[in-house]
């Protein structure tokens, strides 16, 4: 025990944030708890925050850079590698430009420091067009549906789960995934908390999943319906005059053409679309429309297919029409402790996607993004604005987005790629040079992206866990390959970077006439700053503008870094408010409750009604001790029942006569997949979990590679989108199913 000491760390692994205790000994994370003094967390943990001694020290964790050298990957020092990137990347810059770089943001990003406020400097520098993330492979859909009915892609609703008297949960598994969109630590302990006070839970799941399982209603749609269902939960909401806007009554436009547009949808015309029965439907209708408040939540399943971003739409059409949005218990829009402090409410300029379009197919853009799906062929097919060069940070493409295998030989093909990873993987073999970052005890950590979707206010940071030695830190990586990318050099000084940043966000604060620091000096405000590194500057600097911020001495009581330290289980900052005023930013001033933009899809979702294709429907599955592509290193989560099978309902199984081994036919190509056989599947539809498929030769995953699992991507080609966001379909897929052999 001699040596043995603690250190608090957020859980970077989910969305959940959990508070750990992280025990030390010997210089290294030995054992991690939940730490029972979290404001936020109140000590929840999973087994994958348990397990965070183990990823911390994982012995395939790259610890120096990797260049390829004579076609082989070798590791170089840091200099080394920095002035690879230079030279290397230097040479396609000068050939061809910044714009002939592709950059892949992949999920770890929304849960790193340097994630959230250097990867945007990155892509700024390069100036390029050609960006991709795992947004469209994933949440593209409710950004898009919130600008344009909010004016904001990121006025995040999120339900109200501690007050919520009635919540509905459609296409999401928040007891596996410990929710997503909804940044709440154990949702476990909320949703029995909702139960033992009255409320009721309500999943909408094609699968009976754990949230399904303990819910009170469980509907079980065919795959790819939710939008259809959600619009006729609208047509009884109208048709029985449940529809009462509330406190928003003057606040929304466009609920006659909602009426409008959903007067055919009723129960009795989409139940056989839906598999849902009619009178299920109208239940629900009814029962969310009485609830003395209800929260309508969609995730995954609601948004990775087909219909991906008129149910996000409809997600919060119901939550406005019974009067839910913006109210405790209802939708309700977070705030952040680095969030803007709230302005006077103002007409916005309007959020349009298809500002331009990709190259090879015309995929319109969304917040400035291309659609991953068509990463590849835009790195595979010449011609003008070919990409010439690739950056991955933090992403898995291979496995993650469709059609890996032409990804694959895509990335093989270019003229330089760095991937900033601590894992060589399925996509980072491809690289020229590979920067890892440090294991997550050595770098800081604060919720840059996910206190913005928070169902409680707070604040809270952890500094690292253990000193960083001999190598750069995440932020310092990234702020190096910014001054790359702007000509500085491959030794510039990272702070540069930072005080660029800082005194740029200064000098439009002191001159907006709303800013708390308006007409003050920028530099007395930079000089009471903190000497320490760029980001806790940069953050300190957001944490006193913000809307519980100090306003640099105006409000004393106020927030800073300084005292977020001082409180190292976090500060509180209590139950969400109506704040409707504060993100409106339509040009209306107003909800816009039928964007035309989005309106125009409905008539494709109405096309759909009639279709009902034969044969098997593929969904997705998420595991409790698995985490997308890359956290199947570990032997304290590898086995068991992590594993990835072929759900499928016994009758299904036994019609086709499937015992151990089936062969799975997409749209995309063909797997062999080992079969669990399930109640939990409804008939028709079966399920693989994605992120396997370490079965490729290169990489430096051992433990993952002894189970490698299949790629259930393959099975898609990467043509079928959400044509309103570039969103992937992965959830509703048609295959065929038959006995291997
Ligand atoms: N079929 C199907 N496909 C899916 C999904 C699905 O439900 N079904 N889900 C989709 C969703 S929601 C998502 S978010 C995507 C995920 O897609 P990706 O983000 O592309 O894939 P991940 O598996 O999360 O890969 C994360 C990478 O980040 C690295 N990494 C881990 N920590 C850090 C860090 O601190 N810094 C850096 N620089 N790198 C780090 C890991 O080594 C790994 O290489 O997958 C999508 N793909
Ligand atoms: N343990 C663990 N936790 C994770 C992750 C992980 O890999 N493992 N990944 C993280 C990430 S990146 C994300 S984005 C979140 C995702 O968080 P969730 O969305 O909660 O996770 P999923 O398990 O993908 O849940 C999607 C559900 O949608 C269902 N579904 C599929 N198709 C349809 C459909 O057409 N309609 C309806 N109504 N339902 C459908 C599936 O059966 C599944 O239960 O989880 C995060 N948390
Ligand atoms: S629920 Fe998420 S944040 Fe909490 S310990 Fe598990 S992985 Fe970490
Ligand atoms: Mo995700």
């Amino acid at each position: 025990m001699r040596g043995m000491t603690t250190a608090l760390r957020i859980c970077p692994l989910c969305e959940a944030t959990c508070g750990l205790t992280l025990t030390i000994d010997g210089g290294r994370v030995t054992g991690a708890r939940g730490d029972r003094d979290d404001v936020f967390s109140k000590g929840f943990i999973c087994p994958k925050g348990a397990s965070f001694a183990e990823l911390d020290n994982d012995p395939d964790r790259l610890t120096r850079p990797l260049i390829r050298r004579n076609g082989a990957l070798t590791e170089a020092t840091w200099e080394e590698a920095f002035a690879a990137v230079a030279e290397r990347l230097g040479a396609v810059l000068a050939e061809h430009g910044g714009t002939a770089v592709g950059v892949y943001l992949g999920n770890p990003n929304a849960h790193t420091i340097a994630g959230g406020l250097y990867t945007p400097l990155v892509v700024k520098a390069l100036g390029t067009r050609q960006v991709y993330s795992a947004s469209t492979l994933d949440q593209m859909p409710k950004h898009v549906a919130l600008g344009y009915m909010f004016g904001s892609p990121v006025a995040f609703t999120v339900p109200d789960l501690d007050r919520t008297d009635y919540l509905v949960v459609i296409g999401a598994n928040p007891l596996v995934s410990n929710g997503s969109l909804a940044t709440a630590a154990d949702f476990p302990g909320k949703l029995r908390a909702l139960r033992k006070r009255g409320g009721r839970l309500v999943v909408i799941d094609p699968a009976r999943t754990r949230t399904a399982e303990f819910a009170d209603r469980h509907l079980a749609p065919r795959p790819g319906t939710d939008a259809a269902l959600l619009a006729s939960v609208v047509n009884v909401l109208f048709d029985e005059d449940l529809v009462d806007l509330n406190g928003l009554a003057g606040h929304v436009d466009g609920v006659d053409e909602v009426r409008a547009l959903t007067a055919d949808f009723t129960p009795d015309t989409v139940a056989a679309h839906c598999e849902v029965p009619a009178d299920d439907i109208r239940t629900l209708a009814r029962e969310i429309a009485a609830a003395p408040s209800a929260a309508v939540y969609g995730r995954i399943g609601t948004s990775t297919v087909e219909f991906g971003t008129l149910g996000s739409w409809l997600v919060d059409v119901v939550n406005i029409l019974t009067g839910n949005l913006d109210r405790p218990g209802g939708a309700m829009f977070p705030l952040s402790p680095i969030a803007s402090a709230p302005r006077p409410p103002k007409p916005g300029r309007g959020f349009r996607t298809g500002r331009w379009h990709s190259r090879v197919s015309g995929y319109p853009e969304a917040l400035s993004e291309l659609p991953a799906a068509a990463f590849a062929e835009e790195i595979d097919t010449p011609g003008d604005g070919q990409i010439k060069a690739v950056i991955t940070i933090a992403g898995n493409p291979v496995l993650s987005a469709p059609d890996g295998d032409r990804l694959d030989k895509a990335l093989d093909g270019v003229e330089f790629m760095l991937s900033i990873d601590p894992y060589l993987n399925e996509t980072t073999r491809h690289a020229d040079v590979i920067l890892p970052p440090p294991p997550p005890s050595r770098s800081a950590h604060f919720d840059i992206a996910l206190n913005s979707l928070a169902v409680r206010n707070n604040a809270r940071y952890s500094p690292p866990a253990l000193p960083l030695t001999g190598r750069p830190d995440e932020a310092e990586i990234l702020s190096r390959l910014a001054l790359i990318l702007y000509g500085l050099g491959h030794d510039g000084d990272p702070m540069l970077v930072d005080d660029q940043v800082i005194a740029m966000t200064l000098a439009k604060e002191v001159a907006d006439p709303h800013s708390p620091v308006t007409g003050r000096s920028v530099d007395e405000l930079t000089a009471m700053l903190p000497q320490a590194p760029g980001y806790e500057r940069r953050l300190d600097m957001m944490l006193r503008l913000g809307p519980y911020g100090d306003a640099f001495g105006a409000k004393p009581d106020g927030l800073t870094l300084a005292k977020l330290k001082a409180a190292p289980h976090g500060i509180d900052l209590g139950p969400l408010r109506p704040r409707l005023g504060e993100v409106l930013r339509t040009p209306s001033g107003r909800i816009e409750l039928a964007p035309h933009q989005l309106t125009a899809d409905v008539a494709r979702l109405r096309d759909a009604l009639g279709r009902r294709p034969d044969g098997f429907v593929l969904i997705g599955r998420r595991h409790l001790r698995s985490n997308n592509s890359w956290m199947h290193n570990l032997p304290a989560l590898s086995g068991g029942s992590n594993r990835c099978t072929l759900r499928i309902n016994p009758d299904d199984a036994a019609d086709l006569g499937l015992t151990d081994t089936a062969v799975v036919k997409g749209p995309g190509g063909e797997l062999l997949a080992p079969v669990e056989i399930t109640p939990e599947m409804r008939r028709g539809v079966v399920s693989l979990p994605h992120g396997w498929g370490h079965d490729r030769g290169g990489t430096g995953q051992r433990v993952a590679a002894d189970e490698p699992g299949v790629n259930v991507n393959q099975l898609n080609d990467g043509t079928h989108l959400d044509p309103l966001s570039g969103t992937a379909v992965l959830n509703g897929i048609p295959v065929d199913i038959a006995p291997a052999g």
